[in-house]
């Protein structure tokens, strides 16, 4: 199963809104076949490890056992039934870390094959399976997006230095290149990444993926998420480029011009939480939240966040916007460059 679930991280990035999953199809001790979910619309874990099995070792699959990270599922979607498939190769066997929370899923797949005689069992390194799987589990299960937080702060305590959020001077950079580059690797994992108005307007950031290479060429095209309740926001900024999707949540109106949606929230009801349903109507699974403190703080005041990380750098500003305060509780601390990055959870 640890195989399975190195299989099934080979996917990250490329397969959401669907889950990263790996197979391992084992016969007494061998390994004879492995597979995981490459891409979104793609085949299914199961599938390709199926497929992998050399002609010589297929008559092995009646006495095999299938380790599968996520229930196989019951369902016509992009992809046949994994449980059909299972049961059409009369595997004896299937292991499973979680069952898929997933509407079209959940149990339905596990039903199938116990009815087709199959031996059943979930649960192993269930824990595992569910942080492999942290958004796709949040969206199903809390009908919204995983919430990640992150920003850089000097070693004094400011995300930006005095004077850049009145225009005046020029915006410094707090976190090192290797920090840099790390962002826009999760740029690339997540689906969405937002910023605060503020932010939008001093540091006119573009929230693409520049300086991370994706592995085979094809652009991580993550939607841009700007608040900005009356409309003040210049349609000159390079969040309204066209250059990828954006979504700007307004009290005005609700309108699409190319590339860039507005969407209008009721000023009468909190914020966020209709923020979010809106994203889970969009089947937005998770969002990496940049800044500034204003906003990062209403999604710690609110409840609403998953996931924090903070790069805390030894440059010194004295003076300037105040970081947000951490709270939460500390599950990591590394070195990115002279950076250091600390994550921490509710
Ligand atoms: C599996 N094995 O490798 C994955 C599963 O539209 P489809 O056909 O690709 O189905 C997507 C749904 O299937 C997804 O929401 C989740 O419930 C399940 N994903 N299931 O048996 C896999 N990726
Ligand atoms: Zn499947």
């Amino acid at each position: 199963m640890r195989r399975a679930l190195e299989l099934a991280t080979l996917g990250r990035g490329h397969v959401s809104p669907n889950p990263m999953v790996g197979c391992v199809i084992e016969h007494q001790g061998r390994i004879i076949g492995e597979g995981w979910h490459q891409r979104y619309g793609e085949a299914h874990a199961e599938r390709n490890a199926v497929l992998s099995v050399r002609p010589e070792d297929e008559h092995l699959l009646p006495e095999s056992t299938a380790y599968v990270t996520l229930e196989p599922c019951s369902h016509y979607g992009k992809q046949p039934p994994c449980a059909d498939l299972l049961i059409e190769k009369r595997v004896r066997r299937v292991i499973c870390c979680n069952d898929d929370p997933n509407p079209l899923v959940s149990g339905q797949g596990f039903e199938k094959l116990r009815a087709a005689g199959i031996t059943v069992e979930t649960g192993l390194l269930a824990e595992t399976g569910r942080v492999l799987n942290a958004r796709f589990f949040t969206f199903f299960e809390q009908h919204r997006p995983y919430i990640i937080l992150k920003w850089a702060e000097s070693a004094d305590g400011y995300i930006a230095a005095k004077g850049e959020s009145t225009r005046e001077g020029k915006p410094v950079q707090i976190s090192g290149p290797l920090s840099q580059r790390l962002v826009h690797r999760w740029r690339a994992e997540e689906d969405a990444i937002m910023v605060g108005t503020n932010t939008a307007r001093t540091d006119n950031p573009r929230l693409n993926v520049r300086l991370f290479p994706v592995s085979d060429g094809s652009p991580a095209n993550p939607t841009r998420i700007v608040i900005d309740k009356q409309l003040q926001l210049s349609p000159d900024l390079n969040l309204f480029d066209g250059s990828q999707p954006t979504l700007g949540y307004n009290f005005i109106k609700t309108e699409t011009v190319g590339q860039t949606t507005y969407i209008q929230l009721s000023p009468d009801k909190p914020f966020l939480p209709q923020l979010l349903n809106d994203l889970y109507e969009r089947r937005i699974q998770s969002v990496l939240v940049e800044g500034g403190t204003t906003l990062l703080e209403s999604f710690m005041d609110a409840g609403l966040w998953d996931e924090m990380r903070v790069f805390r750098s030894q440059k010194i500003l004295l003076g300037g916007v105040r970081a947000p305060r951490v709270r939460g509780r500390l599950v990591s601390r590394e070195l990115i460059g002279k950076d250091e990055l600390s994550t921490y959870r509710p």
